[in-house]
């Protein structure tokens, strides 16, 4: 509207001048003629009255004179007459004139000495009128008298209204014509043409190359715009083509999985599709901070992030997330994405917006009172509301909705994470049959008698097998997974190809052991210089000291209250460590909003306050209890710094904190103690197992981690560091695209027509 007042604007000003000075000069001209009818008339009167009043004055007949004003009384405006004697006295006067009986009127004796004829607009009383007077001369030429005509000039101004009025009309009638004549014409040429564009560039950006044909053949500049682009966007897919073939070449070479041979992979397999991840978290958060009002952008502590980040930096794509920062919305474009990393952006973010009661039924309601609890063995009930069931529905569609906007033409792939997005795998299946759709379960999958509790157990299979692949940590949970659709669900299990048949459409399960990027000095982790290393040595006074460190989620299943009463233990049965033992725990508040995460909160505060003064001597406290969150390059020196990393999951799908202290730890020296009931430990088998249930035993890992011989930290240290780059991120990764394609490859053969 505003562009288009841009343009208008101008024109009405010019034409609403022109009209206004050509009105006046119409006006100006109507009452000059309309003055000049009057005088003329009024002229016209007095001299054919004048032989009247001359009988009438000579012969003194006041009758006839009466008779003569009266005359006037009836005529259709305001007109009238008088009759006046020689010395100026009013003789006859037409009745609605008669206080002029009371008016001094001194040019009446002037026009008795001049013998001068006299027309004048007068003002009488509230009239305005015209009048002409005439003297009457008997044949010697002396004064007799004089005649006057008076007439109302108010139609004069009744007319000149009239006109304005008029012109007044014609010129909004104008405006109006001018108005929608130019919307007419910016349509045709502005709108339509950018409408036309977007379109094709929709199109385009989809590769329906069907709808794209029709503007190719457009005759005119438009036609000729969209040919230009299409050779410009020809020149870039070859690009793109070249780059895919000597990526076929560089794959077969390369040994060890690198972000570059990812790169590779997926152009050679996913060609000119990108990839589209969606999942809960969001890679990049904008935060405002109250005090200072400035917003930041942070990393959320997630491990989904860790994980997927790493990936599509390396090779661009779309992620879809929710936007959760609280200065989101300030960095988005008007379709609701980013560019990011910031500082040097690889690939797009969109953010999906969720209301309070959306988030709260989805996100803490559902996902993580309900199927989190459920999915993990740590004896917390799971709370299922039919009101968070029926948010957690609504907001998958939401981002099936979100998902579908975006997917090109042809064979997108659409990579789902986690537990949130359960229905996902259906909804986007409906719709766009030919997407390539793998989901990740980042958590562990339960038994089926575990599962089973939950009461949609079948919407929720259901809606995860419109996957064509869905991917576990371990066999473990593939194994899980594959009971529990033969037991809930009416489907096929095929325990060789491990896959699910449903309804005719069949799902692989396989496991794909999530990692770390583990370049150094590179990604996620940069090789931190020895002076931020040192400085914490400082500030925490660890110079000399064994440090253990804790790095997690404040989560029940993280098993942080095992690892501290371990602590406790350990040192009430060792209390020679007093003194030369400390233990950092790094600990980001998350999902503060569920009561059994508040209460968590608090029950760790109370336990370190409880450890710390019952083994406290003189300035050394064995526990140093850091709750928030750090950026990734705040965590790595407290990794490198750490004699021992403790991993205490009561239940976890992986624990990528054990693997990014084995990749930190580039000087060997360090022992990693992990909890027995992580996806992890069935890697890093080098590292000091722990039941957390058992403090006892728990106690004794400590010890022996504290006392284990440099020769024997060194070995088990380079055993976990060779598991960890050999099966790294990249490699994860290119598992799932590997597995997809391949699957792609197996419905293609099926597809042929036998024979
Ligand atoms: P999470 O439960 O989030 O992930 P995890 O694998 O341990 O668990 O990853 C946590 C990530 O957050 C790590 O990258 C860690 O560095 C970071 N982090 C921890 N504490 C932090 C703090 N105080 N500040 C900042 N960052 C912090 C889920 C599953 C896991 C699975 C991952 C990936 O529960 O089992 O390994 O997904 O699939």
């Amino acid at each position: 509207m505003k562009r288009i007042l841009i343009f208008i604007l101008p024109i009405l000003i010019i034409v609403t001048l022109g009209f206004t000075i050509s009105g006046i000069m119409q006006a100006r001209f109507t009452e000059e003629k309309l003055m000049d009818d009057l005088m003329r008339k009024a002229r016209a009167v007095g001299e054919s009255l004048e032989l009247a009043a001359k009988y009438i004055l000579v012969n003194n007949d006041l009758k006839a004179a009466k008779r003569l004003a009266d005359s006037f009384q009836k005529r259709e405006r305001l007109q009238g007459c008088v009759i006046y004697n020689r010395e100026g006295q009013i003789l006859a006067v037409t009745e609605q004139f008669s206080y002029l009986n009371d008016q001094e009127r001194p040019y009446l004796k002037n026009i008795l000495s001049t013998k001068t004829p006299r027309g004048a607009i007068e003002q009488f009383r509230e009239y305005s009128v015209y009048s002409y007077i005439l003297p009457v001369l008997d044949d010697d030429g002396n004064v007799l008298g004089m005649v006057e005509v008076i007439y109302d000039t108010s139609y004069m101004f009744t007319t000149l209204t009239e006109l304005w009025k008029k012109l007044s009309t014609t010129l909004i009638a104008l405006i109006l014509l001018i108005f929608l004549v130019t919307l007419l014409i910016q349509r045709q040429i502005f709108i339509m043409p950018v409408r036309r564009l977007t379109q094709w560039f929709t199109h385009f950006q989809r590769g329906d190359t069907d709808k794209l044909r029709p503007f190719a053949e457009e005759k005119g500049e438009f036609g000729k715009l969209v040919s230009e682009v299409e050779q410009v966007a020809l020149s870039m897919r070859v690009a793109r083509r070249t780059i895919s073939d000597q990526a076929h070449v560089r794959l077969q070479k390369e040994e060890l999985w690198t972000e570059a041979k990812l790169k590779d992979l997926i152009h050679a397999k996913l060609g000119d599709n990108s990839l589209f991840v969606v999942s809960n978290r969001e890679p990049y958060m904008h935060v405002l901070d109250e005090s200072t009002g400035k917003s930041a952008c942070i990393r959320p502590a997630s491990g989904v992030v860790t994980a997927i980040h790493p990936i599509l930096s390396a090779c661009g794509g779309t992620w879809i997330a929710h936007g959760s920062g609280n200065a989101d919305r300030k960095f988005v474009n008007s379709k609701d994405k980013l560019g990011v990393p910031p500082e040097d952006n690889r690939y797009i973010l969109k953010r999906v917006w969720l209301s309070k009661e959306e988030e709260q039924g989805y996100y803490y309601g559902f996902s993580n009172e309900g199927l989190w609890p459920l999915c993990h063995n740590t004896h917390t009930r799971p709370l299922f509301k039919e009101s968070d069931w029926k948010m957690y529905k609504e907001v998958n569609r939401k981002f099936a909705d979100s998902v579908l906007e975006e997917l090109p033409a042809n064979d997108p792939f659409v990579f789902v994470q986690d537990y949130h997005f359960t229905l996902l795998p259906k909804m986007i299946k409906e719709k766009r049959p030919d997407a390539r759709i793998a989901l990740f379960w980042h958590i562990p999958w339960p038994t089926p008698e575990a599962f089973m509790i939950c009461p949609y157990q079948n919407e929720i299979l259901e809606g995860m097998l419109g996957a064509d692949l869905i991917g576990f940590h371990v066999q473990n949970h593939c194994n899980n997974f594959l009971d529990t659709a033969n037991r809930l669900l009416e489907s096929r299990v095929d325990t060789e190809k491990f896959s699910v048949v449903r309804n005719g459409k069949e799902t692989f399960i396989r496991a794909f052991p999530i990692s770390v990027d583990t370049r150094s000095g590179t990604g996620s982790f940069k090789v931190e210089p020895l002076r931020q290393i040192e400085h914490l040595k400082k500030e925490f006074e660890l110079e000399g000291k064994i440090t253990a460190l804790g790095v997690d989620r404040i989560d029940y299943t993280k098993g942080i209250v095992e690892k501290l009463l371990a602590i406790d233990r350990f040192l009430e049965k060792y209390p020679e460590y007093k003194t030369k033992f400390v233990f950092i725990q790094l600990a980001a508040p998350s999902r503060t909003h569920i009561k059994r995460y508040h209460d968590l909160i608090s029950e760790i505060d109370e336990l370190v306050e409880k450890i710390n003064w019952k083994h406290r001597e003189g300035d050394w406290s064995p526990v140093i209890y850091l709750k928030k969150h750090f950026s990734q390059d705040d965590i790595q020196p407290y990794y490198q710094l750490a004699d021992i990393c403790i991993v205490s999951s009561l239940h976890d799908g992986m624990n990528l904190v054990a693997k990014e202290y084995v990749v930190q730890k580039n000087d060997l020296s360090g022992v990693l103690i992990l909890s027995q009931f992580t996806g992890a430990s069935r890697e890093l088998t080098d590292a000091i197992m722990v039941n957390p249930y058992s403090t006892e035993e728990f106690a004794e890992s400590i010890k022996l981690a504290v006392e284990m011989p440099k020769e024997d930290r060194k070995k088990r240290m380079e055993n976990m560091r060779r598991v960890v780059s050999e099966n790294n991120v990249y490699r994860w990764a290119a598992g799932i695209i590997t597995e997809m394609t391949s699957l792609k490859k197996i419905e293609d053969k099926n597809a042929l027509p036998s024979g």
